[in-house]
């Protein structure tokens, strides 16, 4: 099984069923693609049926879309809890999953994930406050009926969903409830975590579409180091 990933520091799709594989322990290999530079839309659209990242090989199978990565990792291997055990958890993680998917997109798009960065102050929190007072609630309320640290108790699918919101939660300070502080740092102690950051912090791409600098006018493109 083959998983193509983008560049660990700023490909948040491809981490989240990155975590899943490695936090279950199921056997993979990765190849990053690159997120930038002459000809990527090129090797990517070679290698990805949707022209993205993550692609999930297995066999003559090629899965393209996180969520449909995950579902097919949860059927695949029924005895890994990647979602939760409950019927009623397991439907209010998959509703949290397919909001994370197709939402918070103030964030997304004013607060890109890059983890080897510190940016305090750069998000400005009025443009992304309404997702953080979704998440605020969302992950507040999950964690308050689990107990936590994670969102259903144990690291789940869900969980990894969120993943790259954290980081950029601590990437740019943004100001969060202290119950939602504590579910960043539980992402961060995760042991698959800390793997893919150890991986992320030693690459030395730069994707300047990623860097807030130059999204802000602060820095010229191919100036970021
Ligand atoms: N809907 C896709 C989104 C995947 C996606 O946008 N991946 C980004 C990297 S994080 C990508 O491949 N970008 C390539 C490009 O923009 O050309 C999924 O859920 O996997």
């Amino acid at each position: 099984m083959k998983l193509l990933i983008g560049n660990r520091n700023y490909s948040t799709w491809s981490l989240r069923p990155w975590l899943v594989l490695t936090h279950f322990e199921i056997p993979f290999e990765d190849e990053v693609l690159q997120l930038a530079g002459e000809g990527f839309r090129d090797v990517l659209a070679q290698r990805s049926p949707t022209g993205r990242v993550p692609v999930l090989i297995d066999d003559d199978l090629v899965v393209p879309e996180t969520i449909a990565i995950i579902e097919y990792l949860a059927d695949r291997f029924p005895d890994k809890p990647i979602w939760p055990a409950g019927l009623k958890e397991r439907a209010l993680a998959r509703a949290a999953a397919s909001e994370m998917h197709g939402g918070f997109s103030a964030l997304r798009s004013h607060a890109p994930m890059n983890l080897r960065a510190s940016h305090p102050g750069k998000v400005s929190a009025d443009t992304v406050r309404k997702d953080l007072h979704r998440l605020e609630a969302l992950w507040g309320g999950l964690l308050e009926k689990s107990g936590g640290p994670f969102l259903f108790g144990e690291f789940s699918a869900a969980d990894a969903m969120f993943a790259p919101v954290a980081t950029r939660i601590r990437t740019y300070a943004l100001p969060v409830s202290d119950v939602a502080n504590e579910y960043v740092e539980a992402i961060y102690s995760l042991p698959a975590f800390q793997t893919w950051l150890a991986m992320a912090l030693k690459e030395p791409w730069v994707v300047d579409e990623d860097e807030i600098d130059v999204i802000q006018g602060r820095a010229k493109p191919g100036t970021i180091v």
